[in-house]
C-alpha cells in the first residue's frame, strides 16, 4: 500500500496516528507530495484524487481512497478487528456522528482560517487559491469564530465522557486532536477556559500511537516557504 502525504500537515497526521494504532506503518510506502510547490494541483495527482488534497491511500491493486475518514475506515477494518471506528451499531453511529462534527465544526473551518491567516502560501500554490484568501477578512474571522465554538462544544462533551465519542478512543478523537494542532499552527489561541478539552488533549498526546507516530514534523523547507 502507498500513502501520498506530507510530514507535518494535519490531515495526513490523522492517518499517521491510525497507522501507529493499527501497527500498519511497516506495510506502507509513503510518497511525499510537495504541497507548497502545488504538486497536488497537477494532472498526475488530480488523476489520483480529483479534490486535489492529501492524504490518499493507494492499494496494491491500484484502488485509490481519499478522505481521511474513508482511509481510516479501510485501515481499521483491514484485518477484521476495528478499534477506531466502532463495532456495535450504536458505537459505529456515535463515532460517525462525532467524526462529522469534528470535520465540520473544527478541522475544516480551521483549514479555511489557515488559508486566510497565512500571508501567501508560496507563489506556486497561491495560484490555485482564491485571491481574497490572502487576507484575514470577514470570512476568515467567521471561520475562526466557528472553530472556537467547536472547541467549546467538544469541551462540553469531554466534561462528561473520557473520549469524544464515548468511553473509547476513536477516529473522532484523532480528528479533534489533529484539528487542535492545526489551530496552533494557524495562530488560533486555545481558549483557556476549555479545561476538559485541555486535559483530554494532554491525555491523548501521551498515547503511544500519538506520541511515537512517524511524520510529525514539517519538512524544514516547507516551513521556510510558508514564512514560519
Ligand atoms: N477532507 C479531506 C481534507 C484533506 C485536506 O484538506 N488536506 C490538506 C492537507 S492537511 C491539503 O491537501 N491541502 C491542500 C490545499 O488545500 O491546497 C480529508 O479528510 O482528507
Amino acid at each position: 500500500m502507498k500513502i501520498y502525504d506530507r510530514p507535518g500537515f494535519p490531515n495526513p497526521s490523522r492517518i499517521r496516528i491510525v497507522l501507529a494504532e493499527k501497527g500498519l506503518g511497516p506495510q506502507i510506502e509513503f510518497v511525499s507530495v510537495d504541497l507548497i510547490g502545488a504538486e497536488h494541483k497537477q494532472a498526475a495527482f488530480l488523476a489520483k484524487n480529483p479534490s486535489g488534497v492529501i492524504p490518499v491511500l493507494e492499494l496494491d491493486d491500484g484502488t485509490l481512497i481519499s478522505e481521511s475518514t474513508a482511509i481510516t475506515e479501510y485501515l481499521d477494518n483491514l484485518h477484521g478487528h476495528p478499534t477506531l471506528t466502532g463495532t456495535t451499531p450504536r458505537e459505529k453511529a456515535l463515532i460517525h456522528m462525532m467524526q462529522k462534527r469534528a470535520d465540520d465544526e473544527l478541522i475544516d473551518p480551521i483549514g479555511i482560517y489557515f488559508h486566510h491567516a497565512t500571508p501567501g502560501l508560496g507563489p506556486l500554490l497561491q495560484a490555485y487559491k482564491s485571491p481574497e484568501w490572502a487576507d484575514r477578512g470577514e470570512w476568515g474571522n467567521r471561520q475562526k469564530a466557528k472553530a472556537l465554538q467547536g472547541m467549546r462544544y467538544f469541551n462540553q462533551v469531554l466534561k462528561t465522557q473520557p473520549y469524544v465519542a464515548g468511553g473509547k478512543f476513536s477516529m473522532a478523537d484523532i480528528t479533534v486532536f489533529a484539528a487542535l494542532n492545526f489551530a496552533d499552527a494557524a495562530g488560533i489561541a486555545f481558549p483557556e477556559d476549555c479545561i476538559a478539552l485541555q486535559a483530554w488533549r494532554a491525555k491523548v498526546s501521551e498515547l503511544p500511537s500519538v506520541k511515537n507516530r512517524s511524520g510529525q514534523n514539517f519538512v524544514p523547507e516547507d516551513l521556510k516557504r510558508l514564512g514560519f
